[in-house]
């Protein structure tokens, strides 16, 4: 069912065919019909393939510099704190660029959520390694396949996030093979800022069908192949 928050004139969505954003998308927009927050939810978006989301749901949107989202969101809800603020972005602004930027906002448990999508790849700009790429994976940066010995091991956002935050927190992480589970971490941060407390990040294991050079069984298999190195389920709960 297409959620009622949805711009209905903006679809299709402009993601490639079989991307991993959609399911994203998809179960944040019925969270945020279920909570009927659609009139009071912002969204930050950084320069990566979430950007594309701009005009899909029939809720506010900012578009920030690329790493930039965690601050200005941030920043966003001191200004207005009865506003659902929610900030989107990849792994590259997020644990690369943005990392600085969102350290120290869950370290400041800024009461903000933050959903960062972690496709292992820079995608936009044409899959070049991210710090989620996994050890031997191929991308336009690592021809041979990622040297771990070199390069490090692939980073991991939320259990470092959990070290900084405190108890108030809510940290998860959740896979598109299972919507319901991307739903229901998504339902849970949101529901933890509704509730003034601390703040909430979730990264969600998608596929980048694209820049993988991937048919859809076997962007199925490498998020598998994900999951063994990025353990699911929820790390931090109030
Ligand atoms: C300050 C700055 N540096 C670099 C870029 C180029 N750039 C645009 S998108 C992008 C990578 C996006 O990758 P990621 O954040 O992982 O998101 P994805 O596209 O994978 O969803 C980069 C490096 C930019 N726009 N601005
Ligand atoms: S490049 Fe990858 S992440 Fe970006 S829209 Fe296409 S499939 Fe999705």
């Amino acid at each position: 069912m297409i959620p009622k928050c949805y711009k209905k004139e903006n679809l299709p969505h402009k993601f490639c065919p079989g991307c991993g954003y959609g399911v994203i998308l998809k179960s944040l927009g019925s969270v945020i019909d279920h909570l009927k927050i659609a009139n009071k939810s912002v969204i930050g978006l950084d320069i990566g393939c979430g950007l594309l989301a701009w005009n899909l749901f029939d809720v506010d949107t900012i578009q920030t510099h690329h790493g930039r989202t965690t601050p200005t969101m941030a920043g966003f809800k001191f200004a207005k704190p009865e506003a659902i603020v929610l900030a989107i972005m990849g792994d590259g602004g997020g644990y690369a660029i943005g990392l600085q930027s969102l350290l120290h906002s869950a370290h400041r448990n800024d009461p903000i959520t933050v959903i960062l999508v972690n496709n292992t790849l820079y995608a936009m700009t044409g899959g070049q390694m991210a710090p989620t790429t996994l050890a031997n994976e191929i991308t336009d940066t690592t021809p041979k396949g990622r040297d771990s010995e070199k390069t490090g091991l692939p980073f991991l956002g939320p259990e470092i996030i959990a070290t900084l935050t405190n108890k108030q927190a809510y940290i998860a992480r959740a896979s598109i093979r299972s919507p319901l589970q991307v739903e229901s971490c998504i339902e849970k941060a949101i529901k933890n800022q509704m509730r003034g407390k601390g703040f909430s990040f979730v990264e969600v294991l998608s596929i980048c069908p694209t820049n993988w050079k991937t048919n859809a069984e076997e962007s199925f298999k490498f998020l598998e192949k994900m999951e063994d190195v990025f353990v699911l389920g929820e790390i931090k709960k109030p």
